[in-house]
């Protein structure tokens, strides 16, 4: 599946969690920009992280004329994060992560984002669709990309003949869709159809966020994945003899299924060395956010006050 691997530094395996990473969205909007903001055809490119937990959270919620401005500019970008196998060390492929910005360059939380636009069903389809044509068109040159897709997004097709956003993907010849099952996304058969949709265009599957609060784990989803991506939460969890051997049995049935296994959230050494104790194949989380890639497709416009 992998076409080719690149090599991570060793450093980048040393826990880098005392240092500080800058917001290079944060930047933006107070004039300052970054050095590592590069022109790139019609993108800019970054290549330094922005965290999830830094990312502005609207009090309330998103007005619809911020998101009909959003939109409009396409006022999206994409942040690449490292997948590392354990095993070489070596990034086999990156996931890619909808960002989100105002007209005054300040970035918007994509959950708050999306949750908005499913009030809107076409809408929600048009920014996934944008969205993922800017992935594709940005990934990484080599590895496996995996890309999220909103089971509510495929709905809006999914019974019509054609489905361009699973056509989109499909161009992508090392491509793995996370799906999540959620509380909030109850209709298992929505799921179903998604997979087989998936499968029959030979795009590979992944259950995303195992574990995570809310979530739900469907056994017909589970038993057809190709890759089981496990939540954070389980970090603090494992030390807990139960939910351990919970999650020593889930990682055991997914290679037992001949799937394989991503812890995300690996932040510090002491996570990189529990991902080893429990035999799971590949890591992702802020250990390798100096290898993170952020990209924004329209021209930051610098705050004048
Ligand atoms: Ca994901
Ligand atoms: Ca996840």
């Amino acid at each position: 599946m992998v076409e080719e691997k690149s090599a991570l530094p060793q450093q980048a395996l040393q826990a880098a969690s005392q240092t500080q990473v800058s917001d290079p969205a944060a930047n933006w909007a107070t004039g300052s920009a970054t050095a590592s903001l590069k022109w790139h055809g019609n993108i800019y490119k970054m290549f330094s992280s922005i965290f999830d937990r830094q990312i502005h959270v609207h009090p309330t919620h998103l007005a619809s004329t911020l998101l009909l401005d959003l939109m409009r500019q396409q006022r999206y970008g994409v942040e690449y994060q490292p997948i590392v196998e354990l095993k070489s060390q070596e990034i086999m492929g990156h996931e890619a992560l909808a960002r989100f910005y105002s007209a005054d360059c300040q970035p918007l939380a994509p959950k708050m984002v999306f949750n908005a636009l499913h009030r809107s069903p076409l809408s929600l389809y048009q920014v996934e669709f944008d969205i993922k044509r800017l992935q594709l068109e940005n990934a990484p040159g080599s590895g496996t990309l995996f890309v999220n897709l909103d089971p509510d997004a495929y709905a809006v097709t999914a019974d019509e003949a054609d489905e361009p956003l699973l056509t989109l993907l499909s161009h992508h010849n090392s491509m793995v869709v996370e799906i999540i099952e959620d509380t909030d996304v109850s209709d298992a058969h929505l799921s179903q159809q998604l997979v087989r949709a998936l499968a029959a265009r030979g795009i590979c599957l992944a259950l995303d966020d195992i574990g995570a609060p809310n979530s739900v784990i469907s056994l017909d989803v589970m038993m057809k994945v190709d890759w089981f991506k496990f939540d954070r939460s389980w970090l603090a969890r494992a030390h807990n003899s139960r939910a351990r051997a919970a999650l020593l049995h889930l990682i055991a049935f997914a290679h037992e299924c001949g799937g394989k296994v991503i812890l995300e959230g690996v932040e510090h050494e002491h996570d990189l060395a529990l991902a080893r104790a429990l035999g799971v194949d590949c890591v992702q989380g802020f250990l390798y956010r100096d290898h993170f890639i952020s990209i924004a497709k329209t021209q930051p416009r610098m705050r004048t006050a």
